[in-house]
């Protein structure tokens, strides 16, 4: 039996010593070079190529190489009988707290300002807002939602949280499903996108979105390109509907050098760095569950194939 990594852009060495260290008797194999696709009964995938998952008639489960598993739930190749999970991480979450923190405070703080204008050796001081005159809606409170909203509440910023279910977070004002949407919307003036990709979702981060949120509002999205309505984007900020953009992924990636989110001072571009699973973190995760899956027991971090999550 073999555990196969299909994730073209990733540093397979590291992977392969990180799964080692917890089992060496575990047959690691990497696409393509695999040896027998019989024997495949477990893949870790992270863009994983098209035309691949349906090639191997043993297969059990499938773990997405990172927090999101969109791109396997939107695999046509990938049987639907095949379970599928994720992984969760204590530095993924730590990660993007770091991250989404990082975003709000240069947002708050004219901070990308001030490095442009160092480079015209121009002295020219902004104002800027308080922390708790600030209010931040964090859409979806879930493993990375919740604890970076807590993080901004903990910080002295006004913090509102929107998930699908309701919740209690310490500091947090917690609004739940499409009827609470109105009002967590208008309390928001930095709106992060924590959500994963789902046909509800999809799509979401649209101008009926931002002209709902408070005045000079800016969107940081560390979700998924496919959220936010690019076009939409770009017409809100030419229209001075919101202020800004923090991005940190895209529909397409890398972004083309010819979109028109390149070279805006209104939008700050980033590639797809916000949180990086680490090998040596999650593989005694991939273990376990690539030896529940041999075994028939449930998986860890399941994705409902239902709600798409
Ligand atoms: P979780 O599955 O743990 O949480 C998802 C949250 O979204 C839950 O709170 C859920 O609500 C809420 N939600 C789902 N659907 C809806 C809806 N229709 N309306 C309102 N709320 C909804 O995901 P994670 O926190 O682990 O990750 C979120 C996403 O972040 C990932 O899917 C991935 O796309 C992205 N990501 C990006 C990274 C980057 O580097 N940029 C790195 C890692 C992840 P409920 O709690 O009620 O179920
Ligand atoms: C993830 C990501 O989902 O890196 O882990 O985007």
């Amino acid at each position: 039996m073999s555990l196969l990594f299909i994730a073209p852009d990733r540093d397979l060495e590291s992977w392969e010593k990180a799964i080692h260290n917890i089992d060496s008797n575990i047959d690691v194999e990497f696409w393509p070079a695999i040896k027998d696709k019989d024997r495949v009964q477990f893949a870790v995938c992270w863009n994983q190529p098209k035309h691949v998952m349906d090639s191997f008639p043993n297969l059990k489960a499938v773990s997405s190489l990172g927090a999101g598993a969109d791109h396997l739930l939107a695999d046509k190749h990938l049987p639907k009988s095949i379970d599928i999970c994720r992984v969760v991480s204590p530095s993924l979450i730590q990660q993007m707290k770091e991250y989404v923190t990082a975003a709000v405070l240069n947002i708050q703080r004219n901070l990308v300002d001030y490095i442009r204008q160092n480079d015209q050796k121009k002295w020219q001081p902004h104002s800027h807002s308080l922390a708790s005159e600030l209010s931040i809606g964090v859409m979806g409170l879930g493993k990375l939602g919740q604890p970076v909203a807590k993080q901004l509440a903990e910080m002295g910023y006004q913090v509102s949280g929107w998930a699908r279910t309701s919740k209690e977070i310490e500091g947090v004002k917690t609004f739940s499903g499409d009827k609470d949407q109105k009002a967590f919307l208008n309390a928001t003036q930095i709106l992060v996108c924590l959500l994963p990709l789902t046909t509800k979702t999809e799509g979401i981060l649209d101008l009926n979105t931002f002209k709902q949120l408070k005045e000079n509002a800016w969107v940081i999205n560390a979700a998924r390109g496919e959220h936010l309505v690019d076009e939409d984007l770009i017409y809100a900020l030419d229209s001075n509907i919101i202020q800004g953009a923090w991005l940190d992924v895209f529909s397409e990636e890398p972004l083309p050098d010819k979109h028109a989110f390149w070279n805006r001072e209104n939008i700050i571009i980033t590639p797809h760095i916000a949180s990086f699973t680490k090998p040596h973190e999650v593989a005694g995760q991939i273990v376990d569950n690539y030896k529940r899956a041999l075994s028939g027991m449930e998986l860890n971090h399941k994705i409902n194939q239902e709600l798409g999550y």
